[in-house]
């Protein structure tokens, strides 16, 4: 399920981005400071993948399932910023037939945290997500179960562990090329989200780290949806958002622009001849003042799980 899925988000993800709402900041590669393992002599500073052990142990849960841990992966880098390298050690399991990745342990010290994610990337990465202060992060994605990316964070003070949250997307190379979590130092993170409002679609959207190692959603007053549908019945438009005066009175037929929204309530709506007017929409898909839900009134929407 997830190869096919995994092409069409790929295919709107690149479109969003190409349509143009991306500002971009100069990157600024998150894991240059970080040594490379000794075992891959071949990669270059800047390649950080873990080395593997060929190890494999199978044990039984107490549903019988079987568990395999597939073998250690490991980093050295200084993210708790004392001036010594930390070994950051991330243990994957398997469970099922065929076996699927469904849980790992993170470890630092004698300090480790599980959890479960669907399908995550056995793998992890040190960000520096804000490089104004002395502390490197772990991050692990997954690819969820229906193209539901996720990355989770996770902090060293230089004895805990911390859990500090996770936000959709994948953060770092995927099978369709480089994911869209991008961490460039700011303090920000930016990355697209899946949302449900109207249609299935996604935009940017950053978060900040605050200072206590929580992510705070910047948010933005209007995001830009650009989808171009035919309507399939009279609308009547409202003049203003915010608003309750009509305005444009389209018909059957017309075909508009879903433009600007703010992923809750409203959307701009702009006609052939260049005029905009404004729909509201509750619970996602009623348009409000008629009878319709938007999937039956727009045609041209993308509606998935
Ligand atoms: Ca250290
Ligand atoms: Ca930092």
């Amino acid at each position: 399920m997830k190869t096919k899925q995994i092409p069409l988000i790929s295919a709107m993800i690149a479109s969003l981005i190409i349509s143009g709402a991306c500002a971009k900041t100069p990157e600024v590669n998150p894991t240059g400071s970080i040594k490379p393992t000794q075992t891959e002599s071949t990669t270059s500073p800047t390649e950080t993948r873990p080395s593997v052990t060929e190890t494999t142990v199978e044990t039984k849960n107490l549903d019988g399932d079987t568990l395999m841990k597939e073998g250690s992966l490991f980093k050295m880098a200084d993210i708790d910023g004392d001036g010594f390298d930390e070994k950051v050690v991330l243990d994957p399991v398997k469970t099922g037939s065929p076996s699927v990745y469904t849980s790992f342990t993170i470890r630092v010290g004698d300090s480790s945290i599980e959890a479960h994610y669907e399908d995550f990337e056995p793998d992890f990465s040190i960000v520096d997500i804000d490089d104004s202060d002395e502390f490197m992060e772990i991050a692990v994605s997954s690819y969820g179960p229906s193209s539901d990316l996720n990355t989770a964070f996770y902090h060293y003070d230089g004895k805990d562990l911390k859990f500090m949250g996770e936000i959709q997307g994948f953060y770092g190379m995927t099978e369709w090329g480089e994911g869209e979590l991008k961490i460039d130092g700011s303090g920000k993170i930016r990355t697209l989200v899946k949302t449900y409002f109207i249609q299935t679609w996604f935009h940017e959207e950053e978060y900040l780290l605050k200072g206590d190692l929580s992510f705070e959603k910047v948010g933005k007053d209007l995001y830009t949806m650009n989808t171009d549908v035919v309507l399939l019945g009279d609308l009547t438009l409202y003049k203003e958002r915010g608003g309750a005066e009509p305005g444009i009175a389209l018909k059957k037929g017309d075909e508009v622009l879903l433009k600007d929204t703010d992923d809750k309530e409203w959307c701009s709506v702009v006609t052939k001849s260049g005029e905009t007017g404004w729909i509201a929409v509750d619970e996602d898909y009623k348009v409000r003042g008629t009878s319709y839900y938007t999937y039956d009134l727009f045609e041209g929407l993308t509606i998935a799980d």
